[in-house]
């Protein structure tokens, strides 16, 4: 057995022995699952004698068409691609359960929200939504989040995104977005960005998205990692209990890590350094033992408080800001075990918004109702057929059978004589079921309107959640959006798309738009224009807060540094006495440091110790760090000045407003870059001229651990001033 068969039969031994429910989809897998193979067949099992040659009319002659080893074998692979999936086709995903607190009862009669003691299998796929399969992670998108809990009562699919709201109101218009945001038809260029002509042409003609587009120009987009973002279900939904009675539901999944974005510059450069940044930043902490986790939120409005708020609930371009109604924290999602293999998994995992279970219901949203077509019609183009629920990864683990049979690659084998309902061949007793009172009952709502092909007046207002959402960041949220604004409107060739766009903002906020229209090249914002435009709409609704702290994602997290990666630069000379130290009160306190050197192997420390290397400047940049230190030693730290990508790194770090660590001689590495190393140190520059012999005593590399770990916890310090003069 490989190390890596090795390490997931561990896993698989350790999940399948649990006895809360958590193991029930694992120990289903298990049936499905092969190893490596120590002799190889066809697929009918013939052995084959020799993988390396086709069968021939002698040597040197041409290839027999009887080959049919061959021809399976070249067959099989000419079918290994499936389409991609329209939206969403890049992703990663990882198994794990989720338990509720305390039963929900009261609301709902959802099996898998009643028993605090019952673990449910959960499989969660995370993904980018307009770039290709192979695309960059890190790009500026609205991250999916689709959470799969195999349930005792059938499938429960919660399939959201990071952001709580949407750019369109109706599905009718679901097409058309997606066809603004993908690369442009004629060139398919750009790949996996907004940034191009075709989305600010449609985005600034439908004021609708504008609230969604505040979000997605903040740093929500550009999470540092899929294990430090929100989740939302986005449409207000609604929990059934066991009388009937109904709330609107709204589902939020709350990060213990909180919530922490990339700088843009540093995203960018990632997406050419690490494409697969947040896929292998998942894998890795999973495989760490690192469990991800999220607290599962919900906020619940009871059914005759439906008008209650001010604004339409089944509008998905509004939030219900927590302030209004809080959020109840009800369970926790832990993801412990990677996928055994990506393609059986995470690329043919079916998620549908529509596999609900009792005590689950939806609601009226124009724009889930559309969803609730769309999803099983998508399955069924790109997994080849309508037997997809049959594949592993999306079987039920609770039993599942009806009278729908054949289809593509159909895998059970029904019994009997009988396909019909009702019947009585089947069972030898008369089979009909009508009206009963047992299984999943739709809600009861009373409706009698009349057929009509409009909108609802109460969808009207574009921007009063957009204005909250802006009011609601720090100072730092707001530039990063202003910037992200300009970035991405910078890149359009036509004017008055720019022009348009700026004019909507006008409706959010004067100074954002100004702001945003400086660098531009356009005229100053027009509300008025914006006003004139077809689709504008501004019936304004009063909220009763101006400011929503809860948009904000300035001061998340539990504080703590687990899973953050410190890089310590090193070279010949560095004082590894006090290096020792602060290195390990980062790793006691969970962070994972890397040695960065000028080469592999080690580097000679000033006391002729060998300090192992573990990558260099040339291979690993500073953008995968999320902190740096350079350790006391006058002599590495005059060599690593000398080393040009060394002192990039430091830079890059400082621009991208890292926390940053010098000791000792390290320090005067700082001075030589021009960044303050004395008591007016910029905030998160940790810079500690002690010298070196007292940083061997434990006191003093403690106290320098203790800063240098306060200052990573924060994330990153965006009030750094004057970073763009940083030449990095
Ligand atoms: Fe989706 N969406 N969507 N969507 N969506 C798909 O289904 C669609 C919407 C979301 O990891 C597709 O299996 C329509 C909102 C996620 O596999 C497709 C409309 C939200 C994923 C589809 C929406 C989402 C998808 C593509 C408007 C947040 C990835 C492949 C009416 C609440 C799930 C597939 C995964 C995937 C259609 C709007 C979230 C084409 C028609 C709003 C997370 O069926």
């Amino acid at each position: 057995m490989t190390p890596q068969n090795k390490a997931a039969a561990g896993r698989r031994a350790s999940a399948t022995k649990a006895s809360d429910g958590s193991n029930a989809k694992q120990q289903q897998l298990e049936g499905f699952t092969v190893e490596h193979p120590t002799t190889l067949t066809t697929n009918q099992g013939l052995q084959i004698p020799d993988n390396h040659n086709s069968l021939k009319a002698g040597v040197r002659g041409p290839t027999l068409l009887e080959d049919f080893i061959l021809r399976e074998k070249i067959t099989h692979f000419d079918h290994e691609r499936i389409p991609e999936r329209a939206v969403h086709a890049r992703g990663s995903a990882a198994h794990g359960y989720f338990q509720v607190y305390k039963s929900m009862s009261q609301f709902t009669c959802a099996d898998f929200l009643q028993d605090p003691d019952q673990k449910t299998p959960v499989f969660v796929r995370f993904s980018t939504v307009a770039g290709s399969r192979g695309s960059a992670d890190t790009v500026r998108d609205v991250r999916g989040f689709a959470v799969k809990f195999y349930t005792r009562e059938g499938n429960y699919d919660l399939v959201g995104n990071n952001i709580p709201v949407f750019f369109i109101q109706d599905a009718m218009k679901f097409p058309d977005l997606i066809h603004a945001v993908k690369p442009e038809p004629h060139h398919e260029m750009p790949q996996a960005a907004s940034a191009h002509d075709t989305f600010w042409d449609f985005a600034s003609l439908m004021p609708e998205s504008t609230h969604m587009l505040m979000w997605a120009m903040s740093d929500r987009a550009i999470p540092r990692s899929l294990r430090m973002m929100e989740g939302f279900g986005v449409h207000t939904f609604r929990f059934v209990n066991s009388r009937g009675e109904s709330h609107f539901v709204k589902f939020h999944w709350k990060p213990r890590l909180g919530i922490h974005g990339l700088a843009w510059d540093e995203a960018q450069k990632i997406a050419g350094k690490d494409a697969d940044f947040h896929r292998r930043d998942l894998w890795e902490a999973i495989e760490n033992g690192d469990f991800p986790e999220w607290e599962l939120g919900v906020q619940m409005i009871p059914q005759d408080k439906e008008h209650s708020l001010g604004f339409d609930l089944l509008d998905p371009t509004k939030l219900i800001p927590e302030e209004m109604v809080p959020v109840q924290k009800i369970g926790k999602l832990v993801l412990n075990r990677n996928p055994d293999n990506f393609f059986a998994e995470t690329e043919q995992v079916a998620f549908h918004p529509g596999h609900v279970v009792p005590g689950i219901d939806f609601s009226n949203d124009p724009l889930l109702q559309g969803r609730l077509f769309s999803y099983t019609d998508t399955q069924i183009s790109r997994l080849g057929g309508a037997n997809f629920h049959e594949l592993p990864i999306n079987k039920g683990v609770c039993p599942f059978h009806n009278f729908q049979r054949d289809g593509m690659h159909r895998q059970t084998i029904a019994r009997g004589q009988v396909a019909y309902e009702p019947n009585t061949l089947g069972s030898g007793t008369e089979f009909r079921v009508d009206g009963g009172q047992h299984g999943f009952q739709s809600f009861p709502e009373e409706i009698d309107p009349p057929k009509v092909r409009r909108r609802s007046l109460s969808f009207d207002d574009h921007f009063t959640q957009a204005r909250l959402f802006f009011n609601s960041q720090s100072a730092a949220e707001k530039e990063h959006i202003i910037a992200a604004f300009r970035f991405e409107l910078s890149k359009l060739e036509v004017p008055a798309i720019r022009q348009r766009m700026v004019d909507n903002l006008a409706h959010v906020d004067e100074k954002l738009a100004r702001r945003v229209a400086e660098p531009l090249g356009i005229g100053e914002p027009d509300a008025k224009a914006a006003a004139g435009r077809a689709g504008f709409r501004d019936h304004r609704i009063e909220l009763p807060i101006d400011e929503s702290p809860a948009l904000s994602m300035a001061d998340t997290g539990d504080g703590s540094i687990r899973t953050r990666k410190i890089a310590i630069l090193v070279a010949d000379g560095v004082d590894s006495a006090s290096l020792k130290p602060i290195r390990d009160a980062l790793e006691q306190a969970g962070a994972q440091c890397k040695v960065v050197g000028p080469r592999l192997g080690t580097v000679a420390s000033a006391s002729k110790r060998q300090i192992e290397v573990d990558m260099t400047f040339a291979n690993t940049p500073s953008v995968m760090f999320d902190a740096v230190l350079v350790p006391a030693g006058g002599e590495s730290a005059a060599a690593l000045a000398g080393i040009g990508d060394a002192v990039h790194f430091v830079l890059e770090a400082y621009k991208h407003c890292k926390a940053i660590c010098t000791v000792g001689g390290g320090v005067q590495l700082l001075s030589t870059l021009g960044i303050a190393a004395d008591s007016d140190a910029p905030a998160g520059v940790i810079v500690a001229a002690t010298p070196v012999t007292n940083l061997g005593d434990a006191t003093g590399a403690t106290q320098i651990a203790h800063d240098f770990i306060a200052a990573i916890a924060k994330h990153r310090h965006w009030d750094r001033v004057n970073i763009d003069a940083v030449p990095a």
